[in-house]
């Protein structure tokens, strides 16, 4: 049965581009979950290889529809953050884990702010320390190796670590005071790449495997947290959620596949079943 959970998603629009808010609707949506919208930034596309874009920073318009919210007594079941316009907005966001959840109400955080060992246009080194704060506070936290290097402080090594320097990072990020860390684009093969599940007091760390495709793509990340947070609300334990979330998102790549004019990100549309079909029951 699918349930009547609502979740709020905290992102930019990057109204062209297939990431953030574009894709975590539909994703969210199509998990048979209520999804209401907070909208951390408007761009005109992401800044992933486009020139020229234009952004809208709306920090400013986060308190005024937070308060309207809380006078409705809206809550939400979950509260899922992505990529922000600000350092400002993580205070809001703490106020919102405080007054928009349910008791119970989980908080995911991803980072979304840096990859291949390079943070994404515009953020710096106070930022990713910030973000740390903010992934303190969340329940689960969602980063990729280069944002959970960058916002701990812990080196970057490209390719060839092993598990010791996956705990380590883990174990960094537990210190900040998030409970469960599912970290993506774990590897310790060549033709393997993956995801790592962990809570505080898991004594391992789980993994799903799957094989490497040729390129990384645009916006794959938020894919991947959307479908997390999607499964997750519907039931699924981190794990599985996460496993159900990385399929989702390679069947994505594999239908991008051979069309080059779709270099700036996933057709997840084509993807959706896989979602519809494990949850809506
Ligand atoms: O996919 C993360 C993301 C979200 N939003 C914007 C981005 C990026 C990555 O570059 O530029 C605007």
């Amino acid at each position: 049965m699918a349930t009547d959970k609502k979740v709020l998603t905290v992102q930019d629009i990057s109204c062209f581009g297939q990431c953030s808010m574009t894709v975590a609707l539909p994703i969210i949506s199509a998990c048979g979950i209520e999804t209401a919208i907070l909208p951390s930034a408007v761009l005109s596309t992401h800044t992933g290889g486009f020139k020229g874009f234009t952004v809208r920073d709306l920090t400013d318009d986060i308190p005024g529809i937070v308060n309207h919210w809380v006078q409705e007594g809206l809550s939400f079941d979950a509260i899922y953050t992505g990529y922000l316009g600000s350092t400002r907005q993580m205070d809001m966001i703490k106020d919102m884990f405080r007054r928009l959840t349910t008791p119970g109400a989980v908080k995911i955080v991803d980072p979304a702010m840096a990859d291949h060992g390079k943070l994404y246009y515009g953020f710096d080194d106070v930022y990713a320390r910030e973000m740390g704060k903010l992934c303190g506070e969340a329940d689960i936290v969602l980063p990729n190796i280069t944002e959970a290097a960058m916002m701990t402080g812990a080196p970057y090594v490209g390719e060839g670590y092993d598990e010791a320097y996956i705990r380590d990072l883990m174990e960094r990020i537990f210190a900040l005071g998030a409970k469960t860390v599912v970290m993506t684009g774990v590897s310790y093969a060549p033709e393997q790449l993956g995801v790592a599940v962990c809570g505080r007091d898991d004594k391992e760390i789980s993994y799903y495997f799957h094989p490497r495709l040729e390129r990384s793509r645009h916006g794959t990340g938020d894919i991947f947290a959307a479908a997390f947070t999607g499964a997750l609300v519907q039931g699924k334990t981190p794990l599985a959620a996460a496993t159900l979330a990385a399929e989702f998102t390679l069947a994505a790549m594999r239908a991008t596949d051979g069309d080059e004019s779709h270099w700036y990100g996933a057709k997840f549309e084509k993807a959706l079943p896989i979602l519809t079909g494990a949850l809506n029951h």
